[in-house]
């Protein structure tokens, strides 16, 4: 339970509050987008005499406009959308301060907030803190999705009256975030409680996990060449990989950059891990836009494994324990680029 201190002040800056903008990060998953509407939606059926406005500067690649609400948001950079509605007090949601809710104005959209409107900034987060946070609420007790932790301020805090469509968005921000309760979630009770009271009000797994969990023809293209590709060569891990060829062949054929990358990330989520005995491996591939050319490695680990993120540091990225990335990587070719992180992983002692 968010202190009810925090939980207080919360509803105190929202009372004070006439214009209440809510908004969320750059590339927003769909846990990004169910929170600004849950928060949004909220806000407006408990404060029918406040102005609240939902904006996202980015969208999401899936279609998420079944959700309740979803017409209502404002798709526009948040530097203009917060110049012309002048918020008195601004809620970020998974995300923890205004660098994150803007790709090209961020600082623009600092001093407009901070300095310029003096605007109260109000957090509700569930990613590690990283210290960033300027602002003056933040509430993040690391529940499994910021939909989680708006659920549990508003609906069991401050006992706020729930809007139409809440029960399908809040469950959509848990499902996908945990991905359909995947990972060890040391607050499960907290987690399957809710989901409980979801279910009960209305709302259906199956329904969300069919409506969402699509794939175009090209991605499962993709998805077959790195079947065919994946290798275990007897240390312990599993590798893939998109050969220059199929990325070039992609990019003569004018297929989308999204497809290729929504390929391999059904890979690495759904395979990588799970091939005969090995419980971590990698996915690498050609930036099919970088000059010269480069590739791109995604890591993947199972909970009290390998930590994969040292693996993606020393190439110059970085990551969580389980699940890591490095961009940029300079080869020759992709088998040159294979072994660049063969040998990194065979330098940090990670061959069994
Ligand atoms: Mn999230």
């Amino acid at each position: 339970m968010a202190g009810a201190i925090l939980t207080q002040q919360f509803q105190s800056l929202v009372k004070a509050a006439n214009r209440i903008l809510v908004t969320s990060h750059i590339s927003p998953d769909p846990d990004a987008v169910c929170s600004v509407l849950l928060m949004g939606r909220t806000l407006q059926a408990n404060f029918p005499d406040k102005q609240i406005q939902m904006v996202l500067e980015e969208n999401t690649s899936q279609d998420l406009s079944f959700l309740g609400g979803y017409s209502e948001i404002k798709f526009a950079p948040v530097f203009e959308a917060a110049s012309d509605f002048k918020p008195d007090l601004v809620v970020i949601v998974d995300g923890n301060s205004l660098a994150r809710v803007s790709r090209n104005k961020t600082d623009e959209l600092s001093k407009l907030i901070h300095e310029h409107l003096k605007s109260k900034v109000a957090v509700i987060d569930h990613h590690p803190d990283d210290g960033s946070f300027q602002g003056d609420i933040y509430i993040n007790e690391g529940k499994s999705s910021t939909a989680q932790q708006i659920y549990e301020l508003c609906f069991e805090q401050l006992d706020f009256q729930k809007p139409e469509g809440y029960a399908k968005t809040a469950l959509l921000g848990i499902l996908r975030d945990t991905s359909r309760f995947k990972y060890d979630n040391p607050d499960y009770k907290n987690t399957f409680r809710i989901v409980s009271q979801l279910i009960e009000a209305g709302a259906s797994i199956e329904q969300l996990e069919f409506r969402l969990n699509r794939f175009t023809k090209d991605e499962l293209v993709v998805l077959a060449h790195l079947l065919e590709n994946a290798t275990d060569n007897g240390k312990g891990y599993t590798y893939s990989f998109i050969d220059d060829q199929f990325a070039k062949d992609w990019q003569s054929d004018v297929k989308p950059d999204m497809d290729l990358k929504a390929g391999c990330d059904i890979f690495t989520n759904q395979y990588l891990r799970n091939l005969d005995n090995n419980f971590w491996g990698f996915v690498v591939y050609p930036e099919l836009l970088s000059e010269p050319i480069s590739y791109s490695a995604s890591f993947r680990s199972v909970s009290g494994g390998v930590d994969v993120s040292q693996i993606a540091a020393k190439l110059g990225g970085g990551g969580h324990k389980q699940a890591a990335g490095a961009k940029n990587i300079r080869a020759e070719s992709i088998l040159d680029a294979i072994a660049t992180i063969e040998k990194t992983i065979s330098l940090l002692g990670l061959i069994k």
